[in-house]
């Protein structure tokens, strides 16, 4: 349990110092607390539900390192799996058998994926489908959704969500205007905007890319008949449709969100959860597409440790975890039961809120209205949002640090932990 109010001198210490060494003490942007405030913790350790600061204050977590502890932190299987691989050597740099192993179980689970190429992050993954949906086409024009967030790929700096959201970073400095000239970008859930730009660039536009869940806006679902719509818009206009499924890919399903909503994109990207908290990115689909890739075609992508054993055995034996019957069912049942705890609760206390969830991934704001786009997600009350987060934690209940990003649960999350969160939540409910 935490102490109240928290102890956190040693993660004061070494943050201050990590202060001095990285820009913003930090590895990545929404690490840092900026939007909630008070101090990041250093983390010392993390085991299934929980993790532990250097201050030891244990902590029931939602963020699962952002979306790949989806079987709990260091499962067992994961690690011994390490253990049994890790003695051959940590890098080949050369074909290996695993990197089989893991592509035929994600062309085995996921609809639009004929073929994959693994990479080392999302950001590189959502890149080089870029670039792929560019080769294909032959045009340079994407269409991204205000609100999602692709990677810092500098073409998708655009209105992003995630950490850019979080920060309130415009576009991006450094980013030259030629890069994103080609960028446009449409409200989630708006079809009619969609339409109105494939009218305004015919010929011009080389594919669709979105978060078929939204992540990095808190938690926006696509309404019913926008993924079908997005699949018509992009047939009839001769351009592709590619699911950024980093978060949602092993999560909203087995079969990630094409499978739970029966849309097949033609190209997807993976992350997060393929490799079990090891580095991994993938994109995939078409085989006639993927064919286009190097060294079977022109179109160039690389990375040195892409196809790495280790990532590969983490992301193996977190995919054999998810394939379990039952797992989705009881992710989504106690994901459920948390949300629906969280917006009786809040409103128990006179506190607009609107909640949503789908299987392992959910999302808050302080709200009355339904949130459809990102627009709508600006609206909540984000400083409520912040003494919420602050009083969360202060209570043992690590959240995301940003009303731009979705809650994780896992396999490794009980109901007692579930009601330990609500009991929590009815105490800072209570004084928000
Ligand atoms: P990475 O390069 O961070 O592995 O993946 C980029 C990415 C691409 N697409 C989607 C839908 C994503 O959610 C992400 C990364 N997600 C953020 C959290 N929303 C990672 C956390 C961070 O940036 O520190």
């Amino acid at each position: 349990m935490v102490a109240t109010p928290l102890q956190t001198s040693q993660s004061e210490e070494i943050f201050a110092t990590a202060q001095k060494l990285m820009p913003g003490g930090v590895s990545s942007p929404v690490r840092a607390f900026k939007s909630v405030g008070g101090q990041p913790l250093v983390i010392d350790r993390v085991n299934g539900a929980y993790i532990w600061d250097v201050d030891g204050n244990q902590y029931i977590d939602y963020v699962g390192t952002w979306g790949p502890a989806i079987c709990g932190h260091a499962h067992p299987d994961v690690i011994n799996g390490l253990k049994e691989v890790i003695d051959k050597g940590t890098s080949f740099g050369a074909p290996c058998v695993l990197e089989n192993v893991l592509a035929e179980m994600v062309i085995d689970a996921v609809p639009s994926i004929e073929m994959v190429r693994f990479v080392n992050s999302g950001t590189e993954a959502c890149m080089s489908v870029l670039r792929l949906m560019r080769a294909f086409t032959q045009r340079d024009k994407v269409i991204k959704f205000q609100g999602c967030y692709h990677g810092h790929g500098d073409m998708f700096l655009v209105q992003a969500g995630s950490g850019v959201a979080t920060l309130g970073l415009p576009d991006s400095p450094g980013v030259p205007k030629n890069v994103t000239s080609n960028t446009l970008t449409a409200p989630y859930n708006d079809l009619e905007a969609v339409k109105a730009l494939f009218a305004e660039n015919p010929d011009q536009i080389a594919g669709v890319i979105l978060e078929p869940v939204v992540g990095n806006s808190g938690f926006i679902p696509p309404d019913a008949g926008f993924l079908e719509g997005l699949r018509l818009l992009t047939q009839e206009n001769g351009a592709l449709l590619a699911f950024d499924e980093v978060m949602t890919g092993f999560r909203i399903s087995y079969g990630g969100a094409q499978e739970k909503f029966g849309v097949t994109p033609d190209l997807t990207t993976l992350g997060k959860v393929i490799g079990g908290g090891l580095p991994v990115g993938a994109y995939g689909g078409r085989k006639d597409i993927m064919s286009m890739v190097a060294p079977a075609g022109p179109m160039y992508q690389a990375g040195t440790l892409s196809g790495n054993p280790l990532a590969m055995t983490a992301g193996i034996k977190t995919l054999e975890l998810l394939q379990k019957p039952g797992a989705y069912e009881q992710l989504d049942k106690m994901t459920k039961k948390l949300v629906e705890g969280l917006v009786s609760i809040a409103k128990e206390n006179g506190h607009a809120a609107y909640g949503n969830s789908i299987s392992a991934m959910f999302g808050l704001f302080f709200t009355n209205d339904a949130v459809h786009d990102y627009e709508g997600a600006k609206k909540s009350d984000l400083q409520k949002f912040a003494r919420y987060h602050r009083g969360m934690l202060e209570q043992g209940i690590y959240l995301a640090p940003s009303q731009f990003e979705a809650g994780f649960t896992s396999l490794a999350h009980t109901d007692e932990d579930i009601d330990q969160t609500l009991e929590a939540a009815r105490k800072v409910m209570a004084n928000l």
